[in-house]
């Protein structure tokens, strides 16, 4: 079977004007530097035993080289490409301004988590990155637009470093999957309509956080855990603790992923701008939801770049169970 490219995908999406040559030139640049990650991602093991942390993040979390390292080669390819002017990363406290005055047709800004569930990579769990684009009209008086929500992204995607190395996105128009080729370096398309089931039998959360869990959840889960064989229950818990490899299980095999508030993450622990809106845009335009408990994640309002949300999402059907358990605890009150 002769599988598209990745690049003869982007002139077919051009030429039918779902996206400009300008997105295009953003998302080349994003898949070049994916290959590149791969790359190092995969050798770490090597490298791991003489790397050590050597900074924290804006979120106090231990830096790997590798974090580092990823974040740096997806800098240096947009730099290069000259088609992002902004871009919003998890290592990056303020946003970093990649402005030149090559092209001014639109401005892009790319939000990404360069290198999402890093701490997995010494024990070679698949980690990922996590990227949104927004093009935003340049309004020289009043200067860039903010984003307002994810509403807005016209690209979202993710790169999952595993036993192989696949790129899942979306422009809007449903969701599509392209596999790494190691040999010629193309990205080709393997999963040409990726659409999530109504309902699915496993379910995602760190349960070491249960009694932190709002009751809602703590009901949910109790639901999942029921014994009721005729209704394909009790679900399966599959959790790695790396959110692209939870959603990526979760996106192919149905299911549903939960990240909820906690003690220590009140308002849970996932970045509404480059983890939750790209993964929520993904996963609806699969036929899926994304909440973070009572209002869909993509209507959330964007206050600051590392804002945190909580997040639930996957199949419809499962979603909206949590969904009406919040709505009927908002109605009896
Ligand atoms: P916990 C990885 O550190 C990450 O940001 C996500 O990839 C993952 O879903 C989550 O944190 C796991 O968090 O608290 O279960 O270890």
């Amino acid at each position: 079977m002769i599988c598209n490219s990745f690049v003869q995908h982007m002139h077919d999406e051009v030429e039918a004007g779902v996206i400009t040559v300008g997105l295009s030139a953003v998302l080349m640049d994003i898949s070049l530097a994916a290959v590149a990650v791969s790359r190092i991602v995969n050798r770490n093991v090597f490298d791991s035993l003489v790397m050590v942390p050597e900074t924290v993040n804006t979120h106090g979390e231990k830096q790997h080289r590798l974090d580092m390292k990823a974040h740096d080669i997806f800098v240096s390819f947009l730099k290069k490409g000259k088609r992002c002017n902004y871009l919003i990363s998890e290592e990056c406290e303020d946003t970093i301004d990649l402005h030149n005055d090559l092209y001014d047709d639109s401005v892009y800004t790319v939000c990404m988590d360069p290198l999402d569930g890093s701490s997995n990579i010494d024990v070679n769990v698949s980690v990922g990155s996590i990227f949104s684009i927004y093009s935003q009209e340049w309004q020289s008086k009043a200067g860039l637009t903010p984003i307002k929500s994810g509403q807005e992204q016209r690209v979202a995607g993710y790169v999952i470093y595993g036993t192989s190395t696949t790129m899942v996105i979306t422009f809007g128009t449903g969701v599509y999957g392209f596999t790494l080729d190691y040999v010629t370096g193309e990205f080709l398309l393997t999963h040409p309509n990726i659409r999530l089931s109504k309902s699915g039998s496993s379910y995602a959360i760190n349960e070491g956080n249960s009694e932190d869990f709002p009751h809602q959840i703590r009901e949910f889960l109790a639901f999942c855990k029921q014994s009721d064989f005729e209704n394909n229950l009790p679900y399966k818990s599959r959790y790695v603790g790396s959110m692209v490899a939870d959603i990526h299980r979760t996106l192919l095999q149905g299911g549903i992923f939960l990240y909820p508030s906690t003690s220590t993450h009140p308002k849970g622990k996932l970045r509404l701008l480059y983890e939750c809106n790209p993964m929520a845009y993904i996963i609806e335009q699969a036929g899926g939801l994304a909440i973070d408990g009572m209002r869909p994640i993509l209507s959330i309002p964007v206050l600051k770049n590392h804002q945190k949300v909580p997040f639930i999402a996957g199949s419809y059907n499962m979603v909206k169970k949590v969904l009406n358990l919040y709505s009927n605890e908002s109605i009896n009150n």
